[in-house]
């Protein structure tokens, strides 16, 4: 308490006694950092702030996803007389809604929406970034109450300002990126972020409805003990992958192995558990996704520029993910993503078995 008898500007008082202290939520952290953003203006500030206020509207809908039986499942008719819609319809409705809203985006696209939106509001075409997002990734695990996503990604667009937003601004190399980042609505709600200085993860405080810095300048180890991938592929995946799972389960403790497997087939989850812990996840290519599952602009660049800003690394198995130059919005790639060393023996072993094939 300070001499006035109020508690420091940074500490506040809980119904249980306990004091929450340095609190910085989202929003002051994107304000503070501001000058770090490239062409500092506030725009791209508020722009985050946009995706934290359509995070947390998802998350309430997410937490009550279980209630579906009590409330009304999903597809039927509610007491307004309107349908309830599917919870990742839903997510990527109010995260266009946010982006439209909040003006500093002339354009989003997204896994949800076959083409493109360019916004034709007024204030939409003056935005100066275009973002692309998966709403609410790993949907399928939904009903079973397993963790579940949002994935972003925001560039600066090429078209000129104050036109319609046009595929160009869309399809940019993951190096473009200025600001990527991911909710994960777990055991708790966090919202994980980069804008090209590092990583930091901020939690969901439900009692006060703020993202709060959690996780601040997150590294990822360089090497790690756990794989992550659907082992259920394994026999049409590529040869070099079979023979890392099988290297991975060796027995030899001089290094650890064999390491942990570890696959929710929720790739946010997938990908947080490993950033934090160190680990790699694998989606090669298989037959029935010859190209890989993964959408390269959705799912893999953003987590690409993550997990580069947090010491790792992620490739197609050729080349980083942030160099690829896209040539469609739902292109698909092969993914390789996690720890420094554990993706670069991967990608020896992919190249290795390209020589022989030569
Ligand atoms: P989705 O975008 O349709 O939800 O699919 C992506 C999901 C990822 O979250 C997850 O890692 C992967 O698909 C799991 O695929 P599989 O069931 O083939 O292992
Ligand atoms: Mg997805």
């Amino acid at each position: 308490l300070d001499v006035d008898g109020y508690y420091n500007h940074r500490e506040f008082p809980t119904f249980d006694g306990q004091i929450m202290r340095n609190i910085v939520t989202l929003n002051e952290f994107v304000i503070e950092r501001q000058s770090d953003f490239p062409y500092a203006s506030g725009d791209l500030s508020r722009l985050l702030t946009d995706l934290g206020i359509a995070a947390k509207i998802v998350n309430q809908q997410v937490n009550k996803a279980g209630l579906a039986d009590i409330l009304g499942s999903l597809g039927d008719t509610n007491v307004q007389g309107e349908v309830q819609q599917k919870l990742d319809v839903f997510a990527d409705d109010v995260f266009i809604s946010s982006l439209r809203g909040g003006g500093m985006c002339c354009g989003v696209a997204s896994e949800e929406n076959d083409g493109y939106i360019s916004f034709d509001n007024d204030i939409g075409q003056n935005g100066k970034y275009v973002v692309l997002f998966d709403p609410l990734d790993g949907s399928s695990n939904i009903d079973v109450n397993v963790s579940i996503g949002t994935i972003f990604s925001i560039f600066r667009r090429k078209s000129s300002i104050g036109d319609r937003a046009n595929i160009n601004d869309f399809l940019q190399p993951g190096r473009n990126q200025v600001a990527a980042g991911y909710v994960i609505y777990g055991s708790s709600t966090m919202l994980v972020l980069t804008t090209g200085h590092g990583v930091n993860g901020f939690t969901l405080e439900p009692s006060i409805g703020e993202f709060c810095l959690s996780h601040p300048d997150l590294k990822t180890p360089e090497n790690g003990k756990i794989f992550s991938i659907n082992e259920g592929n394994l026999n049409s995946s590529p040869k070099a992958i079979q023979e890392y799972v099988s290297w991975c389960k060796e027995i030899d403790p001089k290094s650890a192995r064999p390491y942990s497997a570890r696959y929710i087939g929720s790739l946010v989850a997938d990908f947080h558990r490993n950033l934090i812990k160190g680990g790699i996840y694998l989606y090669p290519s298989t037959k029935s996704s010859p190209n890989g599952k993964l959408r390269l602009l959705y799912e893999c660049s953003p987590l690409a520029f993550l997990v580069e800003q947090a010491g790792g690394e992620a490739t197609d198995g050729t080349q980083p993910i942030m160099d690829i130059e896209p040539n469609e919005l739902h292109q698909r790639v092969p993914y390789y993503v996690g720890s420094k060393n554990m993706v670069k023996q991967v990608g020896k072993l992919l190249s290795q078995q390209r020589a022989v094939k030569a």
